[in-house]
C-alpha cells in the first residue's frame, strides 16, 4: 500500500477526511475561507466551496479558488530530500545544510549566509526563519519576495504612521461612496473583493475611479478611468493635495490635532504647475478636475492601491502622496473611508508581522530601535540580535552574484523568474557555492539550481495561519494526508537550527506552540505602544488553535478586543503620536525610453494564473483562458512596429529578450505594452519576462520598478508556425518559440521556427511519438505513456500553400495532432483539444485534419468561462442573435458566469462593446 493511501486510511479512522475542512485559499491576499473535502481515494482531487461563514468572502470564490481541488495532483511534486540530484534521507539533507551554514558563518561571518523566503509560507514558518537569522545566526540577511510586492507600502506606512498599519477593513469598500483604485486590477487580482465592491455599487451607486495606464477589466465598473502615464501617480496626488487645500477641503481640525508636516507637503505639492501635472500624468486638465471634484465631494472615500503604486522607483512616495490626501482630509480609520493597500500573497501581511523583511525586527518592532532589539532578544533569550539591515532582495542576489553571500536558502519563491535582471539572478544562483531550495514542486526554474532540495508540505497538507489584507488571521488546515516524505517549512528551519547548535530556541511540538510564542512576543512590553498585539492568544492550546476562528488584530491580552480600525482619533505610533505628511516631489521613472527602446513595458497578472504557474498550470481549465504568453500593444504602436494581431513578437530590453504572441488592443495606452509575469522555462521558451526588467529600485523601500522598462518590439522572423496536441510532455527548448499547456489527457503546444525544418515528417514523429514522458520538465498531468502500441499517422501536405497536417492514432483513438503552416495556423484550438482520445474511423480521420468542427458543430472559440467551459463564440452568438442582453441572460442560457463569477466582467464588456467571433 502506498504511504499516501496508508495515511489516508488513518485520517479516515480519525474521521478527518470524511468531512468538510475549513481552511483558507492559498492564493491572493483577500484570504477567502474555503471548505474542502477529498473527492477520490488518492486525495488528488477535492471538492471545494466557499466558506459561507468566513468574513472575507461569505461563501464566494473566484476562478482560481474554485479550481483548487484540481491542483492537488502529485505529478511533478518534490517528494524526497535531494542532494545534487540524488534522493537522500532527511537526516543527510538537514545535516548538510546545517554543516554548510555553520561552516560559512564560522569562516566568513554571519552576513555571508542568507535566507530568501516568501509571502506564501505560513506565519509559523516565517516566524522561525526570522528568529533563526536575526536572533541566532545574528544577521538580518533574510528577505522575502514581499520586497517585490509590498515593500513600498510598508515603508510608506512607517513614514506616515510610525508603524506598518493597514487601517482599513473590507466592509469599508461596501460603505464608501467613492472607491479609487490606483494601480490595482482588482477584477483579476482580488476578484472576491471586486465582487463585493460590484454588489455594493449595484445597491448604493458607489462611484468608482480606476487609475491605471491600461483599460483593465476592473474599468468595466468604473465611472471614471484615468489612463495615467506610467509613473505619474505622485504628480496626480500632489495635484489633488493642492486642489483640496485651495478648495478649502482640508480637515483643519484633524490636521492640527493629529498630524505634522502638512505645510511642507502642501508647499511641494503646490509647486507643480498645470503643465507639469499634465505632462507627468498624461491626463487632460478636465480628466484631473473630474477626479479631484469626486474626491472633494465624497467624505467616504476608500483608496485601494496595489502594484501600480508599489512596484515603482517612486513607490514609497506614491504611497505617501496617497496617504497625505487621506490625512489632510481626516478620511482615515472611519467607516467607509481610508487608504487601503491590498496585499498580494496569502500571507504577505503575516510575513510583515513577524519581521520577514531585511529591515524589520519581529512583531512590528524596528531593527533600528535598540530598545526593540533588547525586547526581542530578551524574549527569545537569543545569543545575539541583528541590529542593522540586511540585503534587500535585489541587492541580496547581487551579493550572491559577487560572492559576498556564500550559502543561500530559498523557500517558497522562484527568484529565477520573479526578480528583475532575472538572467543575472540565474547566473548568481548558479555560481553560489551552496544553495538550498525548499519547494513543493520538483521542477521549477529555481529548483534546477539547488544543491539541496527540501520537499515541503503544500496547501491541503500544511497547517498554520495566514493574515489577509484586512489584518485577519485565519487557519490553513490540512485535509489530505501528507504525501511521501514532505515536511512543513517551519520544521525544516527548526531542524537545521538545532543541528547548527541552537537547541534551546527551536524545540516546538507543532505550529500551535510557535503561534503562541509569536502571540506572546507581540504583547511583550507593548502596553499599546505598538499596533500589532495579539497577545490574547499567547496561551492558545492545541485544541483552541485547531478550532481558531478567523479574527482581526489587534487583540491584546486581558482587555476587550480593541476597535479594529486605527487612527480615526489620531493616536499614531510615532514618538509624538502624530501622523507625518511626507513632502513628495514628483520624480520620473528611473529608466528612460530612447530611439532604440521606444516603448514602456508594463507587467502584471492575468485572471487565471498564479505567479510562476507551478500550481495553477496543473489545471487545464485555468489555462484555457490564456494558453500562451502574450504582449498587448496599442494598434498605433503595432502599426509603427510592423506587427499584426496574433503574430509572434520579439521584445527586447537592455537586459534581455523574450518572444510572445501579439494582442493588438486599444485598451493599451499608446507608447506602452503589457506582458504577464507568469510564463517560465517550464511552460514556454523565451518568455521569462523578468529577464527584461531592469534592477532599478525605490531608494526608500528597495522595491524594484517592475512596471516600467524601456523595450523595443518587433516581429519574430518566423518561417513556420505550428500547433500540436500530444499525450506526453515534449522538450521545447530547441524551438524559436514554444509554449506548452496541459489539457485533459495531454498537452497543447504552440510552436514557431525561424528555419524551416529539414523534414516535417521527422518533426511530426518527434512530437507525436515520443518514447514516454520526459524527465527534467514540470507538471505532467495524466500523461498516458503509450510506449509499445503501434501508432498510425495520417497526413495532409500542401507544399505550395505551406500547410502540413498530421494526426496520430492508436487503434481507433486520436493520440496526437500537429498542424504546421507558413503563416498562422488557422484552426480551432478549443475544438482540437477536445479530439484527443476520441475515436475516429476511415474518412473521419481525414476530416480531423481540417482542424475545425464539421458544419453542424459550432466552434466555441477561446474559453471565457473556465468553470463551465463556455467559449467566446458561444457568448458572441447569444448576444448577436438578440437572445441575451445582459450578463444574467447569458448566464441563464449558457451558465457562463454563474459559478465563481470571475468572467462576468468580460461578458459585460462583450455586451457593451459588441464582439466578434474568433477561432478558439
Ligand atoms: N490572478 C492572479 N491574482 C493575483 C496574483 C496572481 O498571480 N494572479 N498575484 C497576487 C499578488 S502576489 C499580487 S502582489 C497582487 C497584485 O495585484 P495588482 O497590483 O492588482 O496586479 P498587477 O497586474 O501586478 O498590477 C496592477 C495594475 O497596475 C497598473 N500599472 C502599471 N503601472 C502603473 C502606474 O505607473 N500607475 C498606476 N496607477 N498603475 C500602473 C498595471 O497596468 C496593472 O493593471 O495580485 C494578487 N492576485
Ligand atoms: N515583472 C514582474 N515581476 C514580478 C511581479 C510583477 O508584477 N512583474 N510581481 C512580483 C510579486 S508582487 C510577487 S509576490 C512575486 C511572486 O513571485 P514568486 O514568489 O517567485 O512566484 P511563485 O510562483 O508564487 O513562487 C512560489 C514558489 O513556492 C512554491 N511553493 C508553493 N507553496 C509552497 C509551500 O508551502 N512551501 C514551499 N517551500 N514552497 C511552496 C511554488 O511551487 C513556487 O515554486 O513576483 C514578483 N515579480
Ligand atoms: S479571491 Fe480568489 S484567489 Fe483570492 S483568496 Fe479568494 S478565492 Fe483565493
Ligand atoms: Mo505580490
Amino acid at each position: 500500500m502506498s504511504p499516501r493511501l496508508r495515511n489516508l486510511m488513518s485520517l479516515e479512522v480519525e474521521g478527518v477526511a470524511a468531512d468538510w475542512t475549513k481552511t483558507t485559499c492559498p492564493y491572493c491576499g483577500v484570504g477567502c475561507g474555503v471548505l474542502a473535502k477529498p473527492a477520490n481515494k488518492t486525495c488528488t482531487l477535492a471538492e471545494i466551496k466557499g466558506d459561507p461563514d468566513h468574513p472575507s468572502n461569505f461563501g464566494r470564490l473566484c476562478s482560481k479558488g474554485a479550481a483548487l481541488g484540481e491542483t492537488l495532483s502529485l505529478d511533478g511534486r518534490l517528494r524526497h530530500p535531494m542532494i545534487d540530484g540524488e534522493q537522500r534521507c532527511w537526516d543527510d539533507a538537514l545535516s548538510l545544510v546545517a554543516e554548510r551554514f555553520r561552516e560559512t558563518v564560522d569562516c566568513h561571518g554571519p552576513d555571508s549566509v542568507a535566507l530568501y523566503v516568501s509571502g506564501q509560507i505560513l506565519t509559523e514558518d516565517y516566524y522561525v526563519a526570522n528568529k533563526l537569522m536575526k536572533g541566532f545566526i545574528g544577521s538580518a540577511n533574510i528577505d522575502t519576495n514581499s520586497r517585490l510586492c509590498m515593500a513600498s507600502s510598508v515603508t510608506g506606512h512607517n513614514r506616515a504612521f510610525g508603524s506598518d498599519t493597514v487601517p482599513g477593513n473590507y466592509e469599508d469598500l461596501e460603505l464608501a461612496d467613492l472607491v479609487v483604485l490606483v494601480g490595482s486590477n482588482l477584477a483579476w487580482c482580488h476578484p472576491v473583493l471586486f465582487q463585493r465592491l460590484a454588489v455594493a455599487r449595484e445597491k448604493r451607486g458607489t462611484k468608482i475611479v480606476v487609475i491605471d495606464p491600461r483599460r483593465t477589466m476592473t474599468c468595466e465598473i468604473a465611472d471614471l478611468h484615468l489612463a495615467i502615464a506610467p509613473g505619474g501617480d505622485v504628480a496626480l496626488y500632489n495635484g489633488l493635495l493642492a486642489h483640496l487645500t485651495v478648495e478649502g477641503q482640508v480637515n483643519d481640525e484633524y490636521v492640527a490635532a493629529h498630524t505634522s508636516g502638512f505645510d511642507a507637503a502642501v508647499a511641494v505639492a503646490a509647486q507643480l504647475s498645470e503643465g507639469e501635472l499634465q505632462s507627468a500624468t498624461g491626463l487632460s486638465a478636465d480628466e484631473c478636475a473630474k477626479f479631484y471634484a469626486l474626491f472633494s465631494a465624497n467624505e467616504r472615500v476608500v483608496t485601494v492601491y496595489s502594484q501600480g503604486v508599489n512596484q515603482s522607483s517612486s513607490g514609497t512616495d506614491k504611497v505617501n502622496a496617497i496617504l497625505n490626501c487621506h490625512l489632510a482630509t481626516g478620511r482615515i480609520g472611519k467607516l467607509g473611508c481610508g487608504p487601503f493597500s491590498v496585499t498580494g500573497q496569502p500571507n504577505a501581511m503575516g510575513g510583515r508581522e513577524v519581521g520577514g523583511l531585511a529591515n524589520m525586527l519581529a512583531a512590528h518592532m524596528q531593527l533600528s530601535n535598540t530598545e526593540h532589539g533588547r525586547i526581542v532578544q530578551d524574549f527569545w533569550q537569543s545569543p545575539r540580535i541583528a541590529n542593522r539591515p540586511g540585503y534587500k532582495a535585489v541587492d541580496l542576489f547581487r551579493a550572491v552574484g559577487d560572492g559576498r553571500i556564500k550559502a543561500l536558502w530559498i523557500m517558497a519563491t522562484n527568484p529565477v523568474d520573479s526578480l528583475p535582471e532575472a538572467d543575472l539572478v540565474r547566473e548568481a544562483i548558479a555560481g553560489c557555492p551552496f544553495v538550498v531550495v525548499s519547494d513543493v514542486e520538483r521542477h521549477t526554474d529555481t529548483t534546477v539550481l539547488g544543491h539541496v532540495l527540501l520537499p515541503s508540505q503544500s496547501w491541503g497538507e500544511k497547517s498554520g495561519t495566514v493574515t489577509n489584507s484586512e489584518r485577519r488571521i485565519s487557519r490553513q488546515r490540512p485535509f489530505v494526508p501528507v504525501m511521501g516524505e514532505v515536511k512543513p517549512d517551519w520544521w525544516q528551519i527548526c531542524e537545521v537550527a538545532k543541528r547548527m547548535g541552537y537547541n534551546e530556541g527551536f524545540e516546538y511540538a507543532g505550529p500551535a506552540s510557535i503561534f503562541a510564542e509569536y502571540a506572546a512576543l507581540t504583547g511583550a512590553e507593548n502596553d499599546g505602544s505598538r499596533d500589532l498585539d495579539i497577545s490574547a492568544y499567547e496561551k492558545v492550546t492545541v485544541a483552541e488553535y485547531d478550532a481558531l476562528a478567523p479574527f482581526q488584530w489587534p487583540q491584546p491580552a486581558g482587555g476587550l478586543p480593541r476597535e479594529t480600525r486605527f487612527f480615526a482619533d489620531g493616536d499614531f505610533f510615532t514618538p509624538d503620536k502624530r501622523a507625518y505628511l511626507v513632502a513628495t516631489p514628483f520624480r520620473a521613472p528611473a529608466s528612460k525610453t530612447s530611439e532604440a527602446f521606444p516603448l514602456v513595458l508594463n507587467t502584471g497578472r492575468i485572471r487565471d494564473q498564479w505567479h510562476t504557474m507551478t500550481r495553477t498550470a496543473k489545471t487545464p481549465r485555468l489555462l484555457s483562458h490564456y494558453a500562451e504568453p502574450f504582449v498587448e500593444i496599442h494598434p498605433d504602436d503595432a502599426r509603427a512596429s510592423g506587427l499584426e494581431a496574433a503574430q509572434l513578437a520579439e521584445i527586447e530590453s537592455r537586459s534581455g529578450r523574450v518572444v510572445m504572441r501579439v494582442v493588438v488592443t486599444d485598451q493599451q495606452r499608446r507608447g506602452t505594452v503589457f506582458a504577464p509575469m507568469h510564463w517560465t522555462d517550464q511552460f514556454a521558451n523565451n518568455a521569462r519576462i523578468d529577464a527584461l526588467i531592469s534592477g532599478h529600485t525605490d531608494p526608500q523601500s528597495g522595491q524594484p520598478e517592475s512596471k516600467f522598462t524601456p523595450v523595443r518590439v518587433q516581429p519574430l522572423n518566423a518561417r513556420w508556425h505550428g500547433f500540436a496536441i500530444v499525450t506526453s510532455r515534449v522538450e521545447i527548448a530547441s524551438f524559436d518559440y514554444a509554449a506548452i499547456a496541459p489539457i485533459a489527457g495531454g498537452f497543447r503546444l504552440e510552436l514557431a521556427g525561424c528555419e524551416v525544418p529539414a523534414s516535417w515528417v521527422e518533426l511530426a514523429d518527434e512530437l507525436l511519438q515520443p518514447s514516454g514522458p520526459l524527465d527534467g520538465t514540470a507538471a505532467a498531468t495524466q500523461v498516458s505513456n503509450r510506449v509499445g502500441p503501434v501508432i498510425e499517422v495520417v497526413a495532409y501536405h500542401d507544399r505550395s500553400a505551406g500547410q502540413y497536417r498530421f494526426a496520430a492514432f492508436c487503434d481507433d483513438r486520436c493520440v496526437g495532432l500537429f498542424f504546421a503552416a507558413r503563416g498562422s495556423v488557422e484552426i480551432s484550438r478549443t475544438w482540437a483539444v477536445e479530439q484527443l482520445d476520441q475515436a475516429f474511423e476511415g474518412a473521419e480521420r481525414l476530416q480531423l485534419l481540417a482542424g475545425r468542427p464539421g458544419r453542424d458543430v459550432p466552434d466555441r472559440g477561446r474559453i471565457i468561462c473556465a468553470c463551465f467551459d463556455v467559449g467566446l463564440n458561444q457568448i458572441t452568438e447569444a448576444i448577436a442573435s438578440g437572445r441575451c442582453d445582459s450578463v444574467a441572460a447569458v448566464g441563464d442560457e449558457l451558465k457562463a458566469g454563474t459559478n465563481c463569477g470571475s468572467c462576468r466582467v468580460e461578458i459585460g464588456r462583450l455586451l457593451n462593446e459588441g464582439c466578434f467571433a474568433e477561432a478558439g
